[in-house]
């Protein structure tokens, strides 16, 4: 991936995250305001007011779609899907089955979002972007953040009553999701994207040591903070659905597979099988997103028939108690 970067609001290819020793770290984003319920911040959250543009292949933007879909947030805030395959001028809209097209500011690729909210963008093309109608520019491209917007600003507008952030848990979340962020959800890109063997190694070692860890952890209690369903679990959900198909073998994270945990593995399944998490989740564009968009790791672009991974069968998550 990585295909190219807007500069000065030129786009620009052939750039690329890796440093000096070949290992990869991701630039910060830049679009950091925030909705809020009192409006204070110059954003308030209303229903109509923001759109969402996401890829379904893309693990941060799941975490926002999926929080749409636990809040009920459907008739409130509006999204459209890139085609799965990133190309040469980056995300671009299309009628392909399962995107949806940039009805909102009509365009054909994601930087036209980018250079309208600044045209002198500096940075990556990325998504989940969250638009604001009203003003008109992007009000925060950090997935991380969307997501935290959606569960607590937008919750009297939410048609689900469900609390992913309780105050009791919070700073329990923030350390998980902070705990998981480097090792794991960064760190499969870390050992795909690695250019030296050691950058490589270092990236899939601390991953599967950290995958270990949680394991352990889920072989005690349902979820990562307890007996409760949180954000934290949104963020690990994401790239464990991807791992067996995408991560194993296109990014090489393949001492164990995600069915070879008997905890994690039910925990996905268990997950997975809710209907809001299930909607959002397109293995096909999964899996063309990742093996023929990344042409650097895999020039042929062959998208791989397996495995099969069978993601409803029943799970033993059970025994821990109701959901
Ligand atoms: N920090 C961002 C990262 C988002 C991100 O890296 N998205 C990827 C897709 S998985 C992307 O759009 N990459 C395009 C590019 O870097 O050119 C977040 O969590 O929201």
């Amino acid at each position: 991936m990585m295909t190219g970067m807007m500069i000065e609001g030129k786009w620009t290819i052939g750039w690329s995250e890796r440093d000096q020793s070949g290992e990869f770290n991701p630039m910060p984003t830049t679009f950091r305001n925030r909705v809020t319920a009192d409006g204070k911040s110059g954003f308030k959250a209303e229903a109509g007011r923001y759109h969402l543009y996401i890829s379904l292949a893309c693990p941060w933007a799941h975490r926002t779609l999926i929080m749409l879909q636990l809040k009920g947030l459907n008739d409130v805030i509006s999204v459209s899907i890139v085609d799965p395959i990133m190309g040469d001028r980056g995300w671009m809209f299309s009628q392909a089955p399962g995107a949806i097209p940039d009805w909102v500011n009509h365009a054909q690729y994601l930087q036209e979002i980018y250079l309208k909210a600044d045209p002198k963008y500096t940075g990556r093309v990325t998504v989940p972007v969250l638009w604001d109608k009203q003003t008109q520019i992007i009000v925060n491209n950090e997935s991380r953040e969307i997501m935290r917007m959606f569960d607590v600003e937008f919750a009297a507008l939410a048609t689900q009553q469900v609390d992913l952030y309780p105050r009791d848990l919070q700073q329990q979340i923030d350390e998980t999701i902070d705990a998981i962020y480097l090792p794991v959800n960064v760190g499969v890109y870390r050992a795909g994207f690695a250019t030296t063997q050691a950058a490589y190694e270092e990236a899939v070692t601390q991953l599967f040591e950290n995958l270990d860890r949680w394991e352990t952890v889920l072989s005690k209690q349902r979820y990562l903070c307890g007996d409760r369903l949180t954000e934290a679990d949104i963020c690990l959900f994401a790239t464990l659905y991807r791992f067996d198909s995408v991560y194993y073998s296109h990014f090489k994270c393949n001492l164990r597979r995600i069915v070879d945990y008997p905890n994690l593995w039910n925990y996905l399944l268990d997950l997975y099988q809710r209907p809001q998490l299930k909607v959002t989740c397109n293995l096909d564009h999964i899996k063309r997103g990742y093996y023929m968009s990344m042409t650097e790791i895999n020039p042929n672009r062959i998208v791989p028939k397996g495995p099969l991974v069978d993601f409803d069968r029943q799970h033993n998550r059970n025994r821990f108690g109701k959901a």
